[in-house]
């Protein structure tokens, strides 16, 4: 199959749908919000996030995507009514990209009546993270207008030490690498704690990912972890809880 003419088919056909994943608070439990992700017709080979961004890429249509996504997410999460805020993924090309950074979301973001306050953008790399200075910058940008920056991902690819303390997140997300088996690998706890630490000094809050078991919720709880996010609490799906699930109740 031409997957440069699957994309541009999906794109203007707009056969994109956003799942969403709700992202809880722990110690006052209740919803923080919905990550968005962005999935392709089902029985596409562009049906997940990582071919059609791999192909957008090599189709030079990497911008393009992004803002269909985004367009779509905020419309479905403006309609469903979901409580809390709405996490976008975003690329560090669109980060930086000053027509993001202005014009395009303000117009979406009117246009469904959600205000920057209920939006967290997340910084998600696929790719190295040289411009760091452009980061800091459109992070800087981002929050005076009332927007919140996660950093996704922490620990993993790309998403290290040095991003972290260049871009001045509100949020980090802690790879799900640190999360698998928490409750039963000592090294995981420390790193993990570690993490937590430097987060709480820079007033950044912490959201655990990729929660599978009871036995995870319960050590990170028990860490002081604000937030946790994974298939344990919620799957991704067309139509979230708007809830809390009751099985996340202490
Ligand atoms: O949903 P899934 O686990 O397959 O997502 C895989 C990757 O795709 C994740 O790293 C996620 O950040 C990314 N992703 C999902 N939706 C979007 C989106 O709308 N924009 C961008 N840039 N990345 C996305
Ligand atoms: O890179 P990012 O954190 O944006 O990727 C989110 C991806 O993680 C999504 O594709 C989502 O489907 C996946 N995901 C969400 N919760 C879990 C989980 O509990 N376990 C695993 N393995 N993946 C998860
Ligand atoms: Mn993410
Ligand atoms: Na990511």
């Amino acid at each position: 199959m031409d997957l440069h003419k699957e994309l541009r088919r999906i794109i203007d056909a707009k056969l994109l749908n956003p799942v969403f994943q709700p992202i809880v608070a722990l110690a006052n439990p209740r919803i923080l919000g919905y990550e968005a992700l962005i999935r392709g017709p089902e029985n596409s080979p562009l049906h997940y996030p990582d071919a059609l961004f791999a192909t957008a890429r090599q189709s030079r249509l990497s911008a393009v995507l992004e803002f269909a996504c985004r367009e779509v997410s905020c419309v479905r999460f403006a309609e469903l009514c979901l409580p809390g805020k709405l996490f976008l993924n975003m690329s560090p090309i669109s980060f930086t990209d000053s027509q993001y950074r202005d014009g395009v979301t303000r117009e979406i973001l009117q246009r469904v009546g959600l205000s920057a306050e209920r939006i967290v953008f997340e910084l998600t790399e696929s790719q190295p993270l040289d411009e760091t200075e452009l980061l800091r910058a459109a992070s800087i940008h981002f929050q005076r207008q009332g927007f919140a920056i996660a950093l996704d991902d922490l620990g993993a690819g790309y998403s290290g030490l040095r991003v972290w303390s260049e871009l001045g997140p509100d949020y980090v997300k802690i790879d799900r690498h640190f999360i698998a088996g928490i409750d039963r690998d000592p090294v995981k706890r420390e790193f993990v704690r570690a993490m937590l630490d430097i987060a709480h000094r820079m007033g950044n809050k912490a959201i655990a990912e990729g929660i599978e078991t009871a036995e995870e919720l319960s050590t990170l709880i028990a860490m002081g972890v604000e937030y946790a996010q994974g298939y344990f609490i919620a799957r991704p799906q067309l139509q979230p809880p708007a809830e809390l699930p009751a099985h996340v109740l202490p």
